[in-house]
């Protein structure tokens, strides 16, 4: 990884905001020079992660969980994946900071600073389970290209703000209005002050939920840098691109948003089946909305090995977009027989659930402990791999570990 080269292209601002406190004497620092604290530094300590976490790409940063980094049951900051389309914002003034509410659906366009925003509306509180549309996309054949993600691009934080619906009552909205799309703070990998890395989006639909916030916190406690300091939009449920991070404008359109990363093969799949490889016209593309049924098993880690005439308790987390995990099975025969895990209600509405059993073995071997969530209209997660799409989204094949009896 080079790591040098992310010093040496970021600004000492941009290298205060990473060391999180000012440097107080920057004005006698030599020209070019890398504070000690970011010579020792990496991408786990910059992000506070744990050093599990797997580094996919780090221009920009993309760095992913693992199952059993997962285990809480509310995901602490440490085990958080990262996604970034481009850079991480620098000089961030909260003083300064406001959100903008406009487009051709509002009545007038409004702005914010961030106290307004906070002592005007409500505050809200919902675990949200976000989860990268290409999380699993490794495993697809053809592959696609994009960050290879396993497993661990998805969580369940605490997100406390205000609500979406009730910030745009306050604007005013026209009868035409059909979607939202964010503006983001962050910068193009090229530098491009006129290219935005990423600009989604969801139906008004989505934006007028309850759980659908403007979060200005995480887990309790103010936003990390990398996961949107200071205001970030958050909808649970749908890929996590729709929940903008550094979040300065909110755009309220008369047609479905059209911003970068809305089109072409940007969270968008086949609305109808293909056979894998197929070319897909433009026109028989759709936009992903609710992510599907899907269930990671985060106790015990894979390779586990257990002694004989012991029960295994195996634990994990269950989702289903915008529906509820109504049934959790496990299997220890590759899915020949399914059997009963026991499932939580979700803590509030687009929260993950979590699951757990305890699993006897008949004898000494290798077992592989498969896991299947089943949702509230009676979808299953396909065993292994779900239908193909040219950019390797949406794969909720049941997650699989091994485990040895000695
Ligand atoms: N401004 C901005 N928001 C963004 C992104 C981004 O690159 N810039 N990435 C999106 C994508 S693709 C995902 S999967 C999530 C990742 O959120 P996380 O880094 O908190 O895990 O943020 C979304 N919001
Ligand atoms: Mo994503």
């Amino acid at each position: 990884m080079k790591r040098r080269n992310f010093v040496a292209k970021s600004s000492l601002s941009g290298l205060a905001a990473l060391l999180v406190v000012d440097i107080i004497y920057k004005k006698f620092m030599p020209l070019g020079y890398t504070p000690v604290a970011l010579q020792e530094s990496d991408p786990f300590k910059l992000f506070n992660k744990d050093k599990g976490m797997v580094v996919l790409n780090d221009k920009p940063w993309n760095i992913e969980a693992q199952a059993h980094l997962l285990d809480d049951r509310v995901t602490p900051n440490k085990s958080i994946f990262v996604r970034n389309n481009g850079l991480i914002p620098e000089d961030i003034d909260v003083d300064t900071w406001t959100l903008t509410i406009d487009g051709e659906s509002v009545k007038q366009e409004k702005t914010y600073t961030l106290s307004e925003l906070k002592s005007k509306f409500k505050h809200h509180t919902y675990q949200l389970t976000l989860e990268c549309g290409g999380n699993g996309r490794s495993e697809f054949d053809p592959p696609a290209k994009g960050n290879q993600w396993t497993v661990g691009a998805v969580y369940c934080a605490s997100w406390t703000g205000v609500r979406l619906r009730d910030v745009l009552e306050d604007v005013g909205i026209k009868d035409d209005a059909v979607y939202f799309g964010y503006h983001s703070a962050d910068t193009h990998l090229s530098r491009d002050p006129t290219k935005e890395p990423i600009s989604r989006g969801a139906p008004m639909s989505k934006a007028l939920q309850d759980e659908t916030l403007l979060a200005f916190k995480m887990n309790g406690e103010e936003i990390p840098l990398v996961h949107g300091y200071p205001l970030r939009v958050i909808a649970g449920g749908w890929p996590a691109s729709v929940s903008g991070k550094w979040l300065q404008r909110i755009s309220i359109r008369n047609i479905v948003h059209d911003g970068t990363k809305m089109t072409g093969t940007a969270y968008r799949v086949p609305c109808k089946p293909v056979a894998p490889g197929e070319k897909v016209a433009d026109e028989d593309m759709c936009i992903i909305e609710s992510m599907p049924v899907k269930s990671l098993i985060t106790y015990p880690k894979s390779g586990a090995v257990l002694s004989k005439n012991k029960k295994l308790s195996i634990r994990g987390h269950a989702w289903a977009g915008e529906l509820e995990v109504a049934k959790m099975e496990y299997s220890i025969d590759f899915g020949a027989t399914w059997h009963h895990c026991t499932i939580e209600k979700p803590a509030n509405r687009l929260a993950w659930q979590h699951f757990s059993a305890d699993i006897s073995f008949p004898q000494e071997g290798y077992y592989e402990v498969w896991a299947k969530a089943t949702d509230s209209n009676g979808v299953s997660q396909p065993m292994l791999l779900p239908g193909w799409n040219p950019k390797g989204y949406l794969n909720n094949a049941c997650h699989r570990i091994a485990v040895k009896i000695a």
